[in-house]
């Protein structure tokens, strides 16, 4: 007689809330918000609210035969009431920042669910001895597919599904909600090959890039599906280099010309990369956001993808054609000193890219720079490893950067970029007003073909869509010299693009309505946002061949855990874009 084992029952969770604030078990710089962390904090009611989930959970529970609930933003107390529900696995997914959260959360599981083996698993993995550190059964180290398939006896290279998942909850710029579906998330693969030295993604994977979407023809039928399951063909591209594998990447755009199916792309990307691909190809393709690693301006300190580049040639180049840029840089380096550390911010500032992220060095498990630092005994191993997050403290001794130099520098730093370049909302507007132009000036000049044509006109409608947020720049600006661009900008894009809408004019009170708001509620109830919990279950019948696409999706939420964020509906700053090619009607890609 057959008889049948029945599925396991894992729990994956995220650390518990709230993040952000200091507290026994995180520190108030330690935000879950990727712009107001470490981007855009110093902006001000210009800075972008954005929440993430926690992606490489979905991706577990996808791709195991068990019954997996994913628990993603839960409170302590949240956790508890999950735990005592008797799985028969625990895992615990964080970063070395988080330690102190999943150690308490393996406590947690051995006191109330003393059944469940513990597997640890995410960067925080990469944590010298972490398997003594916290209790717990298992530590997963690096990609984690491969890892549960095996720990569970199943195959480990059983074909890898990407499940349609929506990328942020929640985003909101001068308190004004961004309109239309939050951006899919599409995950080509992980980790980087180039290794640089303080790289943690690079040396979690090994140096190795472990693809899910091999292929051109493969990421672009995985874009279908996801794009026709979630209605919305904007994309939030997770791969630390997607241009790295340029053949992929040519194949995707020339499978997307071949089926006339547009999509719009944020990558992040390293200069060589971009370099290597074409600024024109990256328009074709969609890329509407980049973000890339400048480091420093020394050519002898910085790293291999970086040599022999200008960036400030090539970002410029990337917003004449209507891509965003992020240029991310490193303070506090080994060579910076008081007296040099100020040519890389004039030299990063001065690149005149939309964002600008800018990062204390800090030495991360496992990477070379770690070990480096560590051999030469300069870590400093008795600084809790809720300081390890980059925005305030070394976490190495650094003779030139004492007590805190280092965050004094940063917050400069920052309020220089925004003082000299404007809001990065105002600097997005206008890269999307230069790339429309830029396009459409090709096609004047006999210069494009229909595919650029089309994509000149979606920059075009979206820089229209974006224009009623200057009105709300103009009245909260930094300076004057900010209130003079947003005007001088929104009488451009009204020269060139015609005369305002009545829908235009709402946008416009609207948006300033909506900043006023916010900065009520922040003076009232202060900066922070705390992201919602969601719990999705995905059973192991549900995951059986030929029912996935349309069974892995998340289970109604129990009360007080809705995922969908609210967004009011009032000035739009919607990225919604219409298929279509010239005149075509849009045909739907079918396999
Ligand atoms: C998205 C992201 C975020 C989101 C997080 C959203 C969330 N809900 O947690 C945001 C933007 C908020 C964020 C914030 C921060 N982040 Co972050 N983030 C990332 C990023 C870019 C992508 C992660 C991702 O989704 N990858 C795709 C998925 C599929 O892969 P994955 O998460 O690695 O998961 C795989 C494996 O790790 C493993 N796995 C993961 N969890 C588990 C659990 C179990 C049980 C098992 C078996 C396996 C397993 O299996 C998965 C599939 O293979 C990475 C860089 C990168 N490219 O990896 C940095 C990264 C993880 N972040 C990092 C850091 C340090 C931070 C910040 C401190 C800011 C900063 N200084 O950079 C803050 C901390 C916020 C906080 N309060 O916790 C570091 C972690 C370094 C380290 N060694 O711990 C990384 C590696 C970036 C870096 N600096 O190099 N981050
Ligand atoms: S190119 Fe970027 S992702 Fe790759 S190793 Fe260097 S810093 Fe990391």
């Amino acid at each position: 007689m057959k008889t049948t084992t029945k599925p396991k029952r894992i729990l994956l969770s995220a650390v518990f809330g709230p993040y952000g604030v200091n507290d026994a078990y995180g520190r108030k710089e330690n935000i879950m918000e990727l712009f107001h962390n470490q981007v855009t904090k110093a902006q001000e009611l210009g800075s972008f609210r954005f929440l993430h989930w926690s992606f490489g959970l979905y991706f577990l529970a996808a791709n195991v035969d068990a019954d997996v609930t994913v628990l993603d933003f839960p409170s302590r107390q949240r956790f508890i009431r999950e735990i005592k529900k008797g799985y028969d696995i625990v895992g615990i997914s964080f970063i070395t920042p988080n330690f102190v959260k999943a150690k308490e959360m393996a406590r947690l599981v051995r006191l109330h669910a003393p059944q469940a083996k513990i597997v640890l698993g995410g960067h925080g993995a990469a944590i010298e001895g972490v398997e003594k550190l916290i209790d717990c059964d298992e530590v997963a180290k690096g990609e984690g597919i491969r890892w549960l398939r095996s720990y569970l006896g199943q195959d480990p290279d059983a074909p890898i599904y990407h499940p349609a998942l929506c990328s942020a909850q929640s985003m909101k710029i001068f308190g004004v909600p961004l309109l239309g579906k939050a951006a899919s998330l599409l995950v080509p693969g992980l980790g980087c090959v180039n290794g640089c030295k303080f790289c943690s993604t690079s040396h979690f994977f090994g140096r190795t890039y472990t693809p899910y979407l091999a292929t051109g023809k493969e990421l672009f039928e995985t874009a279908c599906r996801i794009a026709d399951e979630r209605g919305s063909d904007d994309f939030f591209v997770m791969d630390e280099n997607f241009l790295k594998d340029r053949t992929r990447a040519m194949e995707l755009l020339h499978e997307m010309e071949a089926h006339k199916r547009f999509f719009d792309f944020s990558i992040f990307s390293s200069a060589e990369a971009i370099q290597a691909f074409g600024v024109e190809n990256l328009a074709r393709l969609g890329v509407k956001f980049l973000w890339m690693g400048v480091e420093c301006k020394s050519q002898a300190e910085n790293f291999e993808k970086n040599r022999g580049l200008d960036p400030k040639a090539l970002i410029h180049q990337l917003r004449d054609y209507g891509i965003s840029v992020l240029a991310s840089g490193i303070l506090c380096m080994e060579h910076h000193t008081p007296d040099n550390i100020q040519i890389d911010i004039d030299h990063l500032v001065g690149l005149e890219s939309d964002l600008v992220q800018f990062m204390l060095l800090i030495p991360l498990p496992v990477t070379d720079l770690y070990r480096d630092l560590q051999r030469r005994g300069l870590l400093k191993m008795d600084l809790p490893f809720e300081d390890w997050h980059g925005q305030k403290t070394l976490n190495f001794s650094h003779p030139a950067f004492p007590g805190d130099a280092a965050e004094r520098w940063m917050k400069t730093a920052f309020r220089q970029d925004y003082e000299e370049n404007s809001s990065s909302m105002y600097r997005m507007v206008e890269t999307t007003f230069r790339g429309a132009r830029t396009l459409a000036g090709k096609s004047e000049t006999g210069d494009s073909d229909p595919w650029l044509a089309e994509r000149a006109e979606r920059l075009r409608k979206r820089a229209v869509d974006y224009a009623p947020i200057l009105a709300a720049i103009e009245k909260n600006a930094v300076n004057e010299r900010e209130r003079q661009r947003a005007r001088d900008l929104e009488r451009k894009i009204d020269v060139a693009f015609g005369p305002r809408t009545l829908l235009t004019r709402l946008g416009r009170t609207a948006s300033v309505l909506l900043a006023a708001a916010w900065k009520i509620r922040i003076r009232v109830f202060g900066d922070g946002i705390q992201p919602r919990t969601k719990a999705t279950r995905y059973t192991a019948a549900s995951k059986a061949k030929g029912a996935r696409k349309t069974d892995i999706v998340a289970l109604r939420p129990a009360a007080g855990e809705s995922e969908t964020p609210r967004m009011a509906a009032a000035a739009r700053i919607s990225t919604r874009l219409q298929p279509v090619l010239a005149s075509e009607p849009q045909s739907r890609y079918k396999k």
